[in-house]
């Protein structure tokens, strides 16, 4: 039976994947929640939006004959992750994680571990600096209990409401970012704080360096715990788990 892949995208591994599987011919949809107006195109069919929780990710694996499920979700989509691991034990189908491992800290870097967003807001609860909050846009308002601090906040999309910072800016861009860009960036607003989650890869990762570069102390906040699953770091480690690898050719009689 031929593979018909669901990838739970949104990262910059799920784009490497769909072209991956696209140039070996293998079928599959990538799947976005519809956080950004306008997702990145992918060389697969896409669909967006949630499934209705476990239930109806369930249903959709089953109604679309899905064979297998790659959660290549960002680390902090923990939801959807969790949700991943319990439709696909319901529904009988494999599931791998496509993910990457988190940053860590290297010589120069002045990071403050936090466990999640309340606890880089509690963080913030100092005299006021110029913060850079590049943590997008969903948990904005929770740091709103701070306003006595500048915020440079990087978005994907333009707010679409009053943000409740008396003093901020927004660039509104959406990554993989260079670190010459974000030095730049970081000069201009004169930043002196950064609050970032420990997002891991390349697409985000500029910002740290440039941190660094520049001797800013950083609030690192640390990923969810995520459930236990089959995990691969690139997709040729997928294309193995699909048994899609390359034959090994050596002492194959080819017949040429
Ligand atoms: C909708 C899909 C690709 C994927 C690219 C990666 C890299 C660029 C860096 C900063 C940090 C942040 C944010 C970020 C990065 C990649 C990757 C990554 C961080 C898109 C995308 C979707 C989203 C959702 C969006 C969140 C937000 C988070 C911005 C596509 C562009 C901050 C995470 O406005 C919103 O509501 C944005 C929401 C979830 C986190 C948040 O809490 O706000 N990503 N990002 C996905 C969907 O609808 O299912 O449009 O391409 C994807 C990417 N964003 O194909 O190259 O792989 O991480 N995304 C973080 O890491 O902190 C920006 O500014 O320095
Ligand atoms: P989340 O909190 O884990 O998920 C919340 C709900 O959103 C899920 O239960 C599901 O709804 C829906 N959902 C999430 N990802 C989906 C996907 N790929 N396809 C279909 N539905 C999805 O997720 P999140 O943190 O909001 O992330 C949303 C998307 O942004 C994901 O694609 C993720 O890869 C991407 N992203 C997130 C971050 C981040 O910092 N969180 C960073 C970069 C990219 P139902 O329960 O209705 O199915």
């Amino acid at each position: 039976m031929s593979a018909n892949l669901l990838v739970l995208g949104g990262t910059t591994e799920a784009t490497a994947l769909c072209r991956t599987l696209s140039d070996n011919a293998i079928c599959g949809v990538v799947s976005y929640a519809g956080r950004v107006e306008k997702p990145v195109q992918q060389p697969l069919p896409q669909r967006v939006g949630g499934f209705g929780g476990v239930a109806g990710l369930v249903a959709y694996v089953r109604a679309h004959g899905v064979t297998h499920v790659v959660d290549a979700t960002h680390p902090f989509a923990a939801q959807m992750s969790r949700n991943a691991v319990s439709a696909c034990a319901e529904a009988g189908v494999p599931l791998i994680a496509l993910t990457r491992a988190p940053w860590q800290a290297q010589s120069g870097d002045r990071w403050t571990h936090v466990p999640d967003i309340a606890g880089a807001v509690s963080a913030l609860k100092r005299p006021a600096a110029r913060v850079m909050l590049a943590i997008g846009r969903m948990h904005l308002n929770d740091f709103a209990a701070h306003p006595q601090h500048f915020y440079l906040l990087r978005l994907v999309d333009a707010p679409d409401s009053v943000l409740p910072f008396p003093d901020h800016a927004v660039v509104q861009a959406r990554g993989p970012f260079t670190v010459a860009d974000d030095l730049a960036l970081m000069r201009h607003h004169k930043i002196d704080l950064l609050v970032s989650k420990n997002a891991g890869g390349a697409g985000a990762a500029a910002k740290i360096a440039a941190a660094r570069r520049l001797g800013l102390p950083v609030i690192m906040i640390d990923r969810p715990a995520l459930p236990d699953r089959l995990e691969a770091h690139t997709p040729q480690e997928i294309l193995a788990w699909l048994g899609h690898s390359k034959p090994d050719l050596a002492g194959t009689d080819l017949g040429v």
